[in-house]
């Protein structure tokens, strides 16, 4: 009968030479120094030896736990195996999936902001900015708002309290009602042709609801060339609501009035809301009134332009059925995260 101490060590020797990997090598922690290993089995064989031979076996079969412990070791250091825990200290399994760390991600308005620029920047406008702190002839005079008109009214405006500085007027500085005033702004600087975007921050002391704050964005147009028409203007937001809305998308065109345009018209999208179509306005839009041209300077005999401004929110709250402007604001990650 062959001695079961010589032929476990033979058979740990063989084992543990032929292990190549750390998975193997745990496996060979547990099959022979585990608690229910093959070294305790082995000593569960000591009352089956005959008392004068108990010594000498528990002796050697101590030895053996030592030298195939030391061995693996010695194995577990030629692997290069740092993750193998040891017997009794706490397993850490490297194949769970961990925790995913939480990405940030940018603002809904801001994502909207970009594909706008992404869409009309394909379409052939170039972005341009101006301030938000303006002065009322920017925003109101060489838009053709005259001294009177309600649309200046210190209730409808964030008026601000310290004297005007750069103002061709010399009037009262504001946070921006629209941004209108960025046509102004570029058209000073800048010959015709002309073929702008200008998104930004707009401020209006309105009351908030599910459809108004008193800080929102828009996202302005303007295009000044020789003989531009009200076709123009239709077949540029057309292309825009099929880009940014998708193929279905259709838009109208109501009557309207605005100071800086002549005619004026609301523009309103129909989309799907859910799962009825509905009419949506989403902004103004016009052919730049002569008067607006004289203001800055161009010949409104010879240059002609439409302009329109889009509510940047009421795009976004379309897009992905979002039912209160005020959600947008109110910065719960639960709500962000899911743009
Ligand atoms: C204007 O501001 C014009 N400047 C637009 C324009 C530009 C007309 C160029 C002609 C040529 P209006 O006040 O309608 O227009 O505002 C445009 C859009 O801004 C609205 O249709 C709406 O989408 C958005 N808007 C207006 N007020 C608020 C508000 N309090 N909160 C959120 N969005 C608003």
């Amino acid at each position: 009968m062959t001695d079961p101490i010589d032929e476990l060590e033979s058979q740990a020797t063989r084992d543990l030479a032929a292990i190549a990997n750390a998975q193997d090598l745990e496996q060979f922690r547990i099959q022979y120094m585990g608690s229910k290993g093959l070294l305790k089995q082995l000593m569960t064989q000591l009352k089956s030896v005959p008392p004068d031979q108990k010594p000498l076996f528990g002796k050697r079969a101590n030895e053996l736990r030592g030298k195939i412990e030391s061995l693996f070791e010695q194995r577990k250091g030629e692997l290069g195996s740092s993750t193998t825990p040891k017997s009794k200290s706490p397993t850490l399994d490297i194949t769970e999936p961990g925790l995913p760390p939480r990405l940030g991600r940018t603002h809904v308005i801001t994502q909207t902001l970009d594909e706008l620029n992404e869409v009309f920047g394909r379409m052939g406008f170039d972005v341009a900015t101006g301030p938000e702190v303006e002065d009322d002839y920017h925003n109101f005079v060489a838009l053709n708002i005259p001294e009177q008109h309600p649309a200046r009214d210190p209730l409808d405006n964030f008026y601000l309290k310290h004297p005007a500085g750069d103002s061709k007027q010399g009037g009262n500085h504001l946070l921006r009602s629209q941004t209108s005033t960025i046509q102004i702004r570029v058209m000073e600087t800048t010959a015709p042709p002309i073929r702008i975007i200008a998104p930004g921050r707009v401020y209006r002391p309105d009351e908030h609801d599910a459809t108004h704050t008193s800080m929102f964005h828009q996202i302005e147009g303007l295009y000044v060339d020789r003989n531009v028409t009200m076709a123009d203007l239709k077949t540029t937001l057309i292309q825009f609501a099929h880009a940014y809305f998708g193929p279905e998308a259709e838009i109208r065109l109501r009557p309207s009035f605005f100071p800086f345009t002549e005619p004026s018209a609301e523009l309103d999208i129909k989309m799907r809301v859910k799962d009825t179509w509905d009419w949506v306005e989403l902004g103004g839009c016009g052919m730049v009134d002569p008067n607006v041209f004289e203001a800055v300077g161009y010949d409104p005999e010879e240059w002609t332009g439409f302009a329109f401004g889009l509510g940047v929110e009421r795009i976004a709250m379309r897009k992905y059925g979002i039912t209160d402007i005020r959600w947008l604001f109110e910065n719960d990650v639960r709500f962000l995260r899911q743009f």
